[in-house]
């Protein structure tokens, strides 16, 4: 059975929420965050000592947008995928790849430079520098929904979808939601409308409350 090692709304998320949209069954492993430093033991399943880890059989993955596309060519076969012939695929794989390259990427250094690191290395200025980047680039996105709606691609929800919305699902983590426009606003509304979404949120809190993590 597939198996996820996953950390509380962490970017395994995606990976989760894509087995959902999916319909596939699935073991979640709930970890505390950051399990390098609080679950030492992780690093002997995945060195990089990072979540997502995904097994499928003897497939390993341990990047989430790519572990949504995996699931979707494997196992999507009309849903979450866009086929290599289709004329969408290069906006597909460009929205793949955006949603964690170019959008997360930024809202990291906010979350490590406000949260994670101990309260003297905390740098405002790197926060508020990515916080500010992280906003640009999503112009990009606000941009083209406009012309898109209701979804990256128009009307097929994508795992393109799957990997743009978590970065919005963390910029409501950070408290940057506020600064959505107007396209991306009513876009994370209907996200989160989605079934699959808010199955996704109730499988990690039930993993969590069986496992112990907090
Ligand atoms: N590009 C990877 C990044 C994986 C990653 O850095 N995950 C974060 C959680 S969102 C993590 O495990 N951080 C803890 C650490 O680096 O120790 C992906 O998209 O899955």
């Amino acid at each position: 059975m597939i198996k996820l090692y996953h950390c509380m709304s962490a970017r395994s998320f995606r990976a989760l929420w894509a087995l959902e949209e999916l319909g596939l069954d699935y073991e979640l492993m709930m970890l505390p965050f950051p399990p390098r430093m609080f679950k030492k033991e992780y690093l002997g399943i995945n060195p990089l000592g990072t979540i997502p880890a995904f097994f499928d059989g003897d497939t390993f993955m341990t990047e989430s947008s790519a572990i949504a596309q995996y699931l979707a060519e494997r196992y999507g076969q009309d849903k979450l995928n866009i086929p290599v012939d289709d004329a969408r695929y290069g906006a597909y794989l460009n929205w793949l790849h955006f949603g964690e390259a170019t959008l997360t990427f930024p809202q990291t250094l906010v979350l490590r430079y406000t949260r994670l690191e101990p309260e003297e290395r905390r740098v405002p200025q790197v926060a508020e520098d990515y916080k500010k980047w992280f906003l640009g680039r999503l112009r990009a996105a606000e941009a083209s929904l406009e012309k898109t709606s209701p979804w990256v691609l128009g009307d097929t929800f994508t795992a393109a979808d799957i990997s743009v919305a978590y970065a919005l699902m963390l910029a409501e983590n950070l408290n940057m939601d506020n600064e959505f426009g107007p396209n991306t606003r009513a876009y994370w509304e209907r996200i989160q409308q989605r079934d699959a979404f808010r199955r996704a949120l109730e499988s990690q809190e039930e993993a969590a409350r069986a496992q112990s993590i907090s």
